[in-house]
C-alpha cells in the first residue's frame, strides 16, 4: 500500500486546471483587499497538527463496536498509516503515542520507520485510566488515589511514559486523568485535589527541562458526578503552582455544552498558560466527532483568539503543541483524519483573513454591528483554492480523499492487514 509521488501528481493532473481557476479569482480578490496571498499560504503550509496513535482504529462506544477492517496491528502499521496521512494532506509531522498501548519494541527502528515517513514523535500520553496488567487497580482513581501506593504506582508510570518519550525525541508529557467519582460523599475534594497535586509534582520534578506538560480537564466521564480536574480554572491552578512547564490543555470536547470555549483560549493564551489542543468536535459532550463537522464557526472564533494572542505577543504560536483527539465509530479513520486535518486548515485560514485593525477600531468604537460584520465576511470566504494551493505547493494532492478512493487503499488495508484487525486504543 503505497501512493508514489507520480500517483499523486496524476490524481492532481484531473484537478489542477479547475483549480487554478478558482484560486486565480480569490487570490485577486484578497491582494485587491490587500491580504498578501503568499504569506498565508507560507502559514497553511507550514501549519502542521499531530495525530495520535488511538485515532487509526474504529472506536467505539459502551454499546459495541463496529471494526472497519484493515487497522494497523502495530505501532509500525500506525506511523505508516500517518505517513500516509502526511504525504497527502501534507498537514502532518507527527504522532503522539499512548503508553502503554504503544510501547516501542526496538526504539532504532522506529525511529528509522518514522523518519522515512517524514513523521517525528510529539507529546507522549500517559495512562493510569485502565487497568492492563498493573499491580494496583485504578478503579477508584490514580494520582488522586486515597492510597499513597497506588500514587507512587501512577507516578511511576508517567515517569517510565517520559522516559519512552525521551527515547523517541518527545518534548511533552499530557496527562489526562479520569479520577473522580461517580456519587456524592464518595471522594473529598479537597483531599483529591491535594492528593493530585503532590503526584504532578513528582512527575514534573521528572521532566527534563525541555519538556512541558500538558494538563487536560474535562468535566465528566468516565466518572459522573465528579472529576479531580474538570475545568480550565483547576488546570490553570494546578499548572501555576507546579511551574512554567506545566501549562492547559484545552481539548475541544471536554466542556459542557455552550461553554464559550474560545475566550478559554482567549484567556489562556494572554496568560501564558495554553499548552495547546486536542482538536475534535462535539454536539454533546465528548463526542470526539470530527473537528469542524458540527461548530466551525467556534473554531474559527477559536482561531480567531490564537492568531490575535500570538500576533500580540502573548505567547508564540511555536510554543501551543496541536493535536487531533478524534475516535471514529462509522467512518473510515483515514478519512475522517483527513476531514479534520482540512477542517482546522480552514478556520486557520479564514482566521487569518480577519481585519484586525478594522476589528480593533470598531470595538473601540463600540460599533458592534460592524466588528461583527468583519468576523463575517472572513468567516464567510470560501478558502479552500487556499489549502489546495498549499497542499500543491508541497507535493500533496489536490483531493486526498478522491485519491485515496480511486486507488482503494482500505481495501488494500484489507488484503494486508486483514479484515478483523484491531488497533490498540480507545
Ligand atoms: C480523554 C481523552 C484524552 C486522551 C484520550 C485517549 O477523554 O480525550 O485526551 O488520553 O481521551
Ligand atoms: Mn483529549
Ligand atoms: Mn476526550
Amino acid at each position: 500500500m503505497q501512493l508514489t509521488t507520480e500517483n499523486i501528481q496524476e490524481s492532481n493532473s484531473r484537478y489542477v486546471a479547475l483549480h487554478q481557476k478558482f484560486f486565480a479569482t480569490l487570490a485577486s480578490q484578497l491582494e485587491d483587499g490587500g491580504i498578501s496571498v503568499e504569506k498565508i499560504l507560507s502559514k497553511i503550509r507550514s501549519f502542521q497538527i499531530a495525530v495520535p496513535s488511538w485515532a487509526l482504529g474504529a472506536g467505539g462506544t459502551r454499546f459495541g463496536r463496529f471494526g472497519i477492517g484493515g487497522e494497523p496491528r502495530s505501532l509500525e502499521e500506525k506511523i505508516e498509516d500517518i505517513g500516509l496521512l502526511a504525504k497527502l494532506t501534507k498537514s502532518t509531522d507527527a504522532v503522539s503515542l499512548h503508553i502503554p498501548w504503544d510501547i516501542p519494541s526496538d526504539y532504532e527502528a522506529i525511529m528509522q520507520l518514522a523518519k522515512c515517513h517524514n513523521i517525528g514523535f510529539d507529546a507522549v500520553n500517559s495512562n493510569t485510566f485502565q487497568d492492563y496488567g498493573q499491580e494496583k487497580s485504578y478503579k477508584f482513581g490514580s494520582l488522586s488515589h486515597n492510597d499513597p501506593k497506588v500514587r507512587e504506582q501512577a507516578v511511576a508510570h508517567n515517569k517510565q511514559v517520559i522516559e519512552v518519550g525521551e527515547k523517541l525525541g518527545s518534548k511533552g508529557l499530557t496527562v489526562w486523568l479520569a479520577d473522580g467519582s461517580n456519587f456524592p460523599g464518595q471522594q473529598s475534594f479537597r483531599r483529591a485535589l491535594d492528593n493530585t497535586f503532590e503526584s504532578l509534582q513528582k512527575i514534573y520534578a521528572s521532566m527534563p527541562e525541555d519538556w512541558k506538560l500538558l494538563l487536560e480537564y474535562k468535566p465528566y466521564e468516565p466518572n459522573f458526578y465528579s472529576t479531580v480536574i474538570p475545568d480550565w480554572g483547576t488546570s490553570h491552578l494546578l499548572c501555576r503552582q507546579l511551574g512554567d512547564r506545566a501549562k492547559v490543555l484545552v481539548d475541544l470536547g471536554h466542556h459542557l455544552p455552550n461553554t464559550n470555549i474560545e475566550q478559554i483560549v482567549g484567556i489562556l493564551l494572554g496568560q501564558n498558560q495554553l499548552a495547546g489542543f486536542h482538536f475534535n468536535d462535539s454536539k454533546f459532550g465528548d463526542d470526539d466527532l470530527t473537528t469542524g463537522s458540527i461548530k466551525p464557526y467556534q473554531l474559527f472564533l477559536i482561531f480567531l483568539e490564537l492568531v490575535a494572542g500570538t500576533e500580540d505577543g502573548c505567547q508564540s504560536w511555536e510554543s501551543i503543541s496541536w493535536m487531533i483527539d478524534a475516535s471514529h465509530n462509522t467512518k473510515d479513520p483515514l478519512e475522517d483524519l483527513m476531514q479534520a486535518l482540512v477542517a482546522i486548515k480552514i478556520a486557520y485560514a479564514k482566521s487569518l483573513l480577519v481585519d484586525r485593525v478594522k476589528l480593533t477600531m470598531y470595538q473601540l468604537n463600540g460599533d458592534v454591528v460592524m466588528a461583527q460584520e468583519i468576523l463575517q465576511k472572513a468567516f464567510l470566504t470560501d478558502v479552500r483554492p487556499l489549502l489546495k494551493e498549499a497542499r500543491l505547493q508541497s507535493g500533496g494532492a489536490l483531493e486526498p480523499i478522491s485519491i485515496y478512493r480511486q486507488h482503494e487503499i482500505r481495501k488494500q488495508l484489507i488484503q494486508k492487514r486483514g479484515e478483523n484487525t484491531r488497533a490498540t486504543g480507545l
